[in-house]
């Protein structure tokens, strides 16, 4: 089965690569808002968690995902909002990302949650070396526009701007002429890198940490050496010139990335961490934590893995392949284990792939109740559609026009399971759905919101409803609408060409295959069986639905949370965190963070998805 030989893997280091992750992102939003609060302890709340706070509040010891309770006994007098209305994140994240996006030349922006961004700054680079004067490195002119010679920056191209990994003055002085131009590219990139985090900061108030290499793997990784306001550059050399050869010239990749824990490394998801750590350290699966599954103990870095006897692409595939696994996953987990990463920074993309609104409760059993609340997230849904999928209609001023159709319309509920004899319930994370498709009337612009919510939620969704719940003893504690398979409707006349644009998105299906939602019904067949069939189905982080004033029975949401697929572009923000009363608090086993037991699994879904890097 398994060869000690491993094959070998060939680099390709052609590209420049950024990565942005702004700093407590959410408290920067409200901070640009309302710079007051940047001089006072801030955090942001979700149910009973304070999902991150500033750097004030830092200084005095606070951190992510800490008990609100917990975190006011730490600091009294520290500043809480409320940060469960998602849309000025996303406003704010779009905002950024456009910016970023108009200092590139080939629109290749990837967003990757609401505040990490990849930008490929390959053809930039290449052009700035190519205006460099190797007889005066130390002072170069970076231009970034190629029409306008005086639009840029001075800079000194015999350094490297920010942080270098390894240490400063660690570069090998005799260097292959391969890495001497890998560096020199390194170090235009960085000073690109320091320059845009310079704007972020001066033009739009958020500060960000940043790393710059040749993969999107490496630089978000190197990106985490320094953190907040900073950078770091992975330096060259990136291939070992022998593997033979002990005393012959090392990797930095291969030195940096095996410090990594086997989980930390995107694209290496959460579930697939544990198989691997499961093999390497040979844990009996009977021993394993029956009743907590996520539970991990023992660390497991990268250099174990890829040092392990037998280790290589089959024997991954074994591990991790089987029912519902991508294709060829164990070549790309070998791969990323030797820090060979070749996914494309994807183009900007027009419109989401999917809209979905959601929101969670404590318990809805009526339809009256069920009818109200897809009437809240009717609105929002159509609201989002108009936000999302109008633009202005060049051929009739001051009309709009509709980008994309989406064709199918999909209504997922969450069931709570039955409680336990013991008078506990289960977790449960299973929706099941039915889809149709999306009537017409829905892209009227004549009619008002109203109205079209009005219609949608009696002709639509209700029937909808009826054909996931048709008989009586229902409790949800979830519902979910979502518009999704995007026809694009621009012309080919269209000036920049329908054709381009439909064949961007063909790609783009196929490259997020993965994460796509299916289309599929889920028969409300979950009770006590095998929920296999809403993998599909995927979501995470946490949902931002707020806890009821009282104690209702149901949880009055803030406008109904958004649920997109994990996508490359159109991050994934949340899950919804299910409320049960029986809620105790425990730890994450990933980043340590303490936090209701109830939130763990949502959370836990955050760093999949915070993993994830295609
Ligand atoms: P992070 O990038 O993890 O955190 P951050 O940007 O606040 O802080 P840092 O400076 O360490 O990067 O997450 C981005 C935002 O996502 C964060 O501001 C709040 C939100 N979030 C959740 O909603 N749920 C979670 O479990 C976590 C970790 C973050
Ligand atoms: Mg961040």
């Amino acid at each position: 089965m398994t060869s000690r030989a491993k094959p070998s893997l060939k680099r390709n280091d052609d590209r420049i690569i950024i990565h942005f992750d702004y700093d407590c992102f959410y408290a920067s939003v409200f901070e640009v808002e309302n710079p007051a609060l940047k001089s006072v302890p801030l955090g942001v709340q979700q149910k009973q968690i304070i999902v991150t706070c500033n750097y004030e509040a830092r200084r005095r010891g606070l951190h992510k995902l800490q008990l609100v309770s917990e975190a006011k006994k730490q600091c009294p007098d520290m500043v809480i909002v409320l940060g469960e209305q998602l849309d000025r994140f996303r406003d704010a994240s779009k905002m950024l990302y456009k910016f970023l996006e108009s200092f590139t030349w080939n629109n290749k922006v990837e967003k990757l949650g609401f505040d990490e961004v990849f930008l490929d700054v390959t053809d930039l680079v290449a052009y700035n070396q190519s205006l460099l004067n190797p007889n005066d490195l130390s002072h170069a002119f970076f231009n970034l526009s190629r029409d306008d010679p005086t639009v840029g920056f001075p800079f000194d191209a015999s350094r490297t701007a920010g942080y270098e990994y390894p240490g400063l003055g660690d570069t090998a002085a005799d260097i292959t002429a391969k890495d001497q131009e890998l560096l020199i590219r390194l170090r235009i990139g960085s000073h690109l890198a320091q320059h845009l985090r310079h704007r972020l900061e001066e033009d739009k108030g958020y500060t960000s940490t940043v790393g710059i290499s040749t993969s999107k793997l490496l630089a978000k990784l190197a990106g985490n050496l320094h953190k907040p306001k900073a950078q770091t550059t992975l330096m060259p050399p990136y291939e070992s010139t022998s593997h033979e050869d002990p005393a012959g010239q090392k990797s930095t990749v291969i030195e940096f990335l095996d410090t990594h824990d086997i989980g930390k490394i995107p694209g290496i998801g959460f579930k697939m961490s544990q198989k691997i750590r499961d093999h390497v350290l040979a844990r009996n699966v009977d021993l394993k934590d029956k009743t907590d599954s996520r539970v991990v103990k023992d660390s497991v870095s990268v250099r174990d893995v890829r040092l392990f006897p037998g280790m290589g692409p089959e024997l991954l595939d074994e591990l991790l392949g089987g029912l519902g696994a991508e294709r060829g996953i164990g070549a790309k987990a070998w791969a990323l284990i030797n820090g060979i990463d070749e996914s494309e920074v994807q183009t900007l993309k027009r419109v989401p792939s999917q809209i979905s609104i959601e929101d969670s409760y404590r318990g809805i059993s009526s339809l009256p109740e069920v009818r109200k609340e897809l009437r809240v997230l009717a609105t929002s849904l159509i609201n989002r559609m108009h936000t999302d999928l109008l633009e202005p209609d060049e051929d009739n001023p001051g009309k709009k026009r509709w980008l994309a159709h989406p064709k199918t319309l999909r209504l997922s509920t969450r069931p709570q399971p039955p409680r336990n004899p013991d008078g506990t319930r289960p977790r449960s994370f299973n929706r099941i759905s039915r889809s149709c498709p999306l009537p017409n009337f829905i892209f009227s612009l004549r009619e008002g919101v109203d109205a079209l919510v009005e219609k949608l939620v009696l002709e639509t969704l209700i029937p909808l409803f009826h054909r996931l719940h048709d008989g009586k003893g229902w409790s949800l504690n979830l519902i979910n609408i979502c518009v999704a398979n995007m026809v694009e409707t621009a012309s080919d006349t269209v000036k920049g060409g329908g054709r381009d644009i439909s064949r961007m998105f063909k790609h783009q299906e196929e490259v997020l295959k993965e994460w796509k939602v299916e289309d599929k019904d889920v028969p409300p067949d979950w009770v006590g069986g095998n929920h296999g069939a809403n993998d599909g189905c995927r979501s995470h982080a946490l949902s931002r639905a707020e806890p009821s004033a009282g104690n209702d029975a149901i949880m009055k949401g803030a406008t109904g949370s958004e649920d997109v697929i994990p996508m490359t572009q159109d991050a994934v923000d949340e899950e919804t965190l299910y409320l049960d009363e029986e809620s105790d608090s425990g730890k994450c086993s990933i980043c340590d963070a303490a936090m209701p037991a109830f939130a763990m699994a949502a959370h836990e879904r955050y760093h999949e998805f915070e993993n994830l890097s295609e």
